[in-house]
């Protein structure tokens, strides 16, 4: 049996205000034709489809033209979705059973009363199970405190959401092994788990800190012979097992994961649950080039005259600038018109001269510990960073209190 493990495509992304809907269209078009190549039994795309909760028409066409394509096509025997932290449950699921005829098996919600639900046979050509997917969804910290619950009222609530996500992944494997006792079990899910690696971008950081949880611990998620996890873009494994692994997102979402190696897992098993499994990593192309540039103005003038850019593909163009005299705009101004005519855009100009601020960085600067202030007093002060005047200030910190509390609970 061979898989393919695929996640965070994050369809409708934009990188600063430029769409990469044609990117994410070459990527599926390279995906069919590796499908078509590789002939893997099943497809695993670990969650953080699209970027958002509403995504547009035309990322949700790029998606079911793609389940057309591959599912429908007859491509693979199973294509197994489920849903990351960015995408709506009720969107996915509202798609789940014309899928179904199309050999798409979609996961967006965890339903412990039917956790056989969760396991997916992918057979052999004589109809027996060759491998089963246990489909874990994203589920948020609500969720896993309520499904580790177990009534006691002094216990504390990161206590409850460990032992929600250790019985998520109990009952999934159980499942798993009621469908076939000694056939490989894949299961998926899209978390942080401890020991990975960040690439310091604000869709993976905002859910490493949701309820201050430092990562799962992989060996909570039980003994499988393959984890396909999403949510980190980075591709990597983790603990040093290749057998637990990020597969990571096909495009560089952000100016953090500049020049990092994007890739699918292609995956294969034997006969038997415990058979050595080979990971094989498949390079995506990259038809676009991100570049990051850190320097004083005048190494970044050097350096923004050099950039010639590439003749067959745009170069998107970031500028940190550490030390500057005049006016940034007017730097900023001086950069685009030394790139006008090149395939180059300048996307993303960054002020970072270090700051006399009173503010949060200020703070951070001089040592004040974080876990001194409170959430709010946070969020007041990082909204006077950025300039936010009073009216509008207490206007956004009631909503920021109602969010503070709403994770809280
Ligand atoms: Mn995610």
């Amino acid at each position: 049996m061979k898989i393919i493990h695929t996640s965070d495509w994050h369809l409708g992304a934009r990188l600063h205000d430029v769409s990469r809907e044609e990117e994410h269209r070459n990527f599926l078009e390279w995906l069919v034709k590796l499908v078509e190549a590789e002939h893997p039994d099943a497809l695993v795309i670990a969650g953080d489809i699209f970027d958002t909760r509403q995504p547009s028409a035309s990322a949700q066409k790029l998606y079911c033209d793609f389940l057309a394509r591959v599912g429908g096509g007859g491509l693979c025997q199973r294509v197994v979705v489920i849903a990351g932290n960015h995408d709506s449950q009720a969107l996915l699921e509202s798609a789940k059973e014309p899928l179904a005829c199309i050999r798409v098996v979609v996961s967006a919600s965890f339903d412990a009363d039917n956790p056989a639900s969760l396991a997916v046979p992918v057979k052999n050509a004589d109809g027996s199970v060759g491998l089963v997917i246990g489909a874990v969804p994203f589920m948020n910290n609500a969720e896993l405190a309520n499904l580790g619950n177990e009534g006691n009222p002094e216990e504390e609530r990161e206590v409850r959401v460990r032992r929600g996500f250790e019985r998520s992944y109990a009952l999934a494997l159980q499942s798993a092994k009621a469908v076939a006792a000694t056939a490989p079990v894949v299961l998926t899910g899209h978390c942080y788990l401890a020991g990975s690696r960040l690439s310091d971008s604000k869709s993976e950081r905002a859910m490493a800190n949701v309820g201050g949880l430092g990562g799962f611990d992989a060996a909570a998620m039980g003994i499988a012979d393959y984890v396909a996890l999403g949510h980190l873009h980075q591709p990597q494994c983790v603990g040093g097992k290749e057998t637990i692994a990020y597969s990571g997102a096909p495009l560089e979402m952000s100016f953090a994961e500049a020049g990092q190696r994007k890739y699918v897992n292609v995956v294969t098993f034997g006969a038997r649950s415990g058979d050595p499994v080979t990971v094989e990593k498949r390079e995506i192309p990259q038809w676009t080039l991100l570049k990051q540039l850190r320097g004083t103005a005048d190494e970044l003038r050097d350096a923004v005259s050099a950039e010639h850019g590439e003749e067959n593909r745009k170069t998107y163009l970031s500028v940190q600038v550490t030390e500057l005299d005049g006016d940034f705009s007017a730097l900023v101004n001086e950069f685009r018109t030394i790139l006008a005519g090149r395939n180059v855009l300048l996307l993303f100009p960054e002020d970072v001269r270090p700051r006399q601020t009173a503010g949060l960085n200020g703070l951070v600067e001089q040592g004040v510990e974080l876990e001194s202030m409170t959430e709010l007093e946070m969020a007041r002060m990082r909204l006077q960073d950025v300039g936010i005047a009073n009216q509008e200030l207490e206007r956004l910190l009631s909503l920021v209190n109602k969010v503070i509390e709403y994770v809280k609970n």
